[in-house]
């Protein structure tokens, strides 16, 4: 137990994830007083809490860290292409410690509430702790996949066996041995784990609701002339993170010739020896025209049916209606191939919906599985959950579960009109789900600590969007989403996987946005009113 704190702080920052340990960081060097508070009781954010069997970044290793310190990526080495959770976990701990972070953190405490106190130009900030203090600025960094989407399904209650989320595994590892597993969801982590749980268990039944687009990782140790090749290729790196075509989805796009059949067959070939998620990168106009993505589609189908011997299942793991790359692609060890096991099943939930689960298992519309432990691989309520989990007031009182009601709205995700002095750490209407999330919280926190530093040094006290500058920024980023191939899916991008949540296009898709951040804080906050 600790006593409650009162008192008053420069700025407040929610969460102590990438982004979160970053922002204390860089507005502690400002010389500001800063909080922050985080639910977990250690710092790593969405990586203290993923920790089922398999866990991994998407994204290689050596580019999935920090850009802000040299003395940082001389000390730190990733052991492989693509980290485990547990050095992502071991890589966040070192950071807090190596720059004495932790010491600014209240852990195991939750923001309940932060409203903004029009008279006083300050926000009050309560947490589950009684903790309630004052601040002048609020930094979100709450995550976008932070909050576990808990599907209801009728009779989880009477299960007699044990029930598991991906997102809030046990700290101690499962040990399934002798157990018949049922898995559902077919996501990046169900996708990472249901080979590991298949190697454990005596018997694995997934049960599968959309097939999604998987491609090898190909992992392994990292060499000195993996750090050799990236050191040499990373200035360029740093630098083209900055122009204005970096995005997903660029001018290039839209310009460029559709390659034949063969050549984009060749090219897919190459980059699934390869391994990762390069297919992504393989043509500029691979996300806006169909008549690329379609080719894209029939190469993976191709190779799941070279892999999966049986046919029936290799058809039902076959993705079709939607083109890949606009849900998350997985990128996967031995899926496929784990379905050739003899302890693996595979329950096509648009065959047979799933119907209930019972005291012995699940009940589908045609069978019933007995199972001795379940496994939710449902995902998140992306970008919005950890928001909405607070009681956030702006002006008039207004909170922003109100505000966001027909879909949320954020100058370029950051920054929310009639909630002043209150940043959102990869925000809905700003890129950062879709590529590298480190380096989008890292970009966020440089953009806003700079904002509150530019204030300070003029005496500004208040900051918020322009209302016409938000409208337009989210116009831009729904006309952005509306040129690709991004709405065909019915992805967490577009809240699809959340009952009752409204479908609108939360990231940006386009090019160039931090070389717009950029732009608009030289020209003096264009688009803020600053008072
Ligand atoms: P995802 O990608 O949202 O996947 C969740 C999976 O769970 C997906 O296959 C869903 O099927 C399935 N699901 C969700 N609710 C249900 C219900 N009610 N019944 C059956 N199946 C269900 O989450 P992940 O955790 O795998 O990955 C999230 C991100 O984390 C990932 O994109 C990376 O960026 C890291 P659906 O497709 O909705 O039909």
């Amino acid at each position: 137990a600790r006593d409650a704190l009162e008192g008053e702080y420069d700025a407040v920052v929610v969460g102590a994830g990438f982004g979160g340990l970053y922002a204390l960081h860089r507005l502690r060097e400002l010389g500001l007083s800063v909080i922050g508070f985080e639910a977990a009781p250690e710092v790593g954010g969405t990586w203290y809490w993923n920790r089922y069997p398999g866990v991994r970044c998407d994204v290689p290793s050596l580019y999935y860290s920090y850009t802000w310190s040299a003395e940082l990526r001389r000390e730190w080495r990733w052991s492989e292409k693509y980290a485990t959770q547990r050095e992502i976990l071991d890589y966040a701990r070192y950071v807090a410690d190596r720059f004495g972070i932790r010491d600014l953190i209240r852990f195991e405490t939750r923001v309940t509430a932060a409203a903004f106190d029009e008279a006083e130009n300050i926000w009050q900030v309560s947490t589950d702790r009684g903790d309630r203090i004052r601040a002048r600025f609020c930094v979100m960094a709450s995550g976008c996949l932070s909050v576990p989407n808990n599907p209801k399904v009728a009779g989880a209650e009477s299960f007699r066996g044990r029930i598991y989320h991906t997102a809030r595994w046990p700290e101690q590892p499962v040990d399934f041995s002798g157990l018949r597993v049922g898995v559902i969801g077919t996501g990046s982590s169900g996708v990472q784990a249901i080979p590991l749980i298949a190697e454990a268990a005596q018997q694995v039944v997934v049960f599968q609701r959309t097939p999604n687009f998987s491609v090898p990782a190909r992992n392994r140790q990292l060499r000195d002339e993996d750090y050799e090749q990236f050191e040499a290729a990373y200035p360029a790196y740093l630098e083209s993170l900055e122009s204005p075509h970096f995005g997903r989805v660029n001018s290039a796009a839209f310009e460029a010739p559709i390659p034949s059949r063969e050549e984009q067959w060749r090219r897919y070939e190459e980059l699934w020896q390869e391994g990762g998620g390069g297919i992504l990168l393989s043509f500029p106009n691979l996300l806006t025209h169909e008549a690329v993505n379609d080719v894209a589609c029939d190469f993976v189908r191709e190779k799941i049916s070279q892999i999966v011997k049986d046919p029936r299942t290799a058809a039902a793991l076959s993705p079709g209606g939607y083109p890949l790359g606009v849900k998350r692609i997985c990128v996967d060890t031995n899926y496929y191939e784990t379905f050739n096991r003899e302890n693996v099943e595979l329950v096509d939930l648009k065959q047979e919906p799933l119907d209930r689960i019972t005291a012995d298992g699940i009940k589908t519309s045609a069978r019933q599985f007995e199972l001795d432990a379940l496994v939710f691989a449902t995902g998140f309520d992306a970008m919005t959950g950890a928001l909405f989990a607070m009681d956030i007031r702006g002006r008039n009182e207004l909170g922003l579960r109100e505000a966001w009601k027909d879909g949320p709205r954020a100058y370029l995700g950051l920054t929310v009109a009639d909630f002043p002095n209150l940043f959102i750490v990869t925000g809905p209407g700003s890129p950062s789900v879709i590529g590298n999330m480190i380096n989008a919280c890292e970009q966020h926190v440089d953009w806003l600590a700079d904002c509150i530093d530019y204030m300070r040094r003029r005496g500004l006290q208040i900051l918020e969007p322009e209302p016409a500058a938000e409208r337009a920024w989210m116009d831009h980023v729904a006309d952005m989403a509306a040129r690709t191939l991004f709405p065909k899916a019915n992805s967490w991008y577009l809240g699809a996987n959340i009952a009752g949540k409204p479908r609108v296009f939360m990231p940006y898709v386009g090019e160039g946005y931090r070389f717009r951040c950029a732009q608009i804080a030289a020209r003096g906050y264009e688009g803020f009113r600053l008072t």
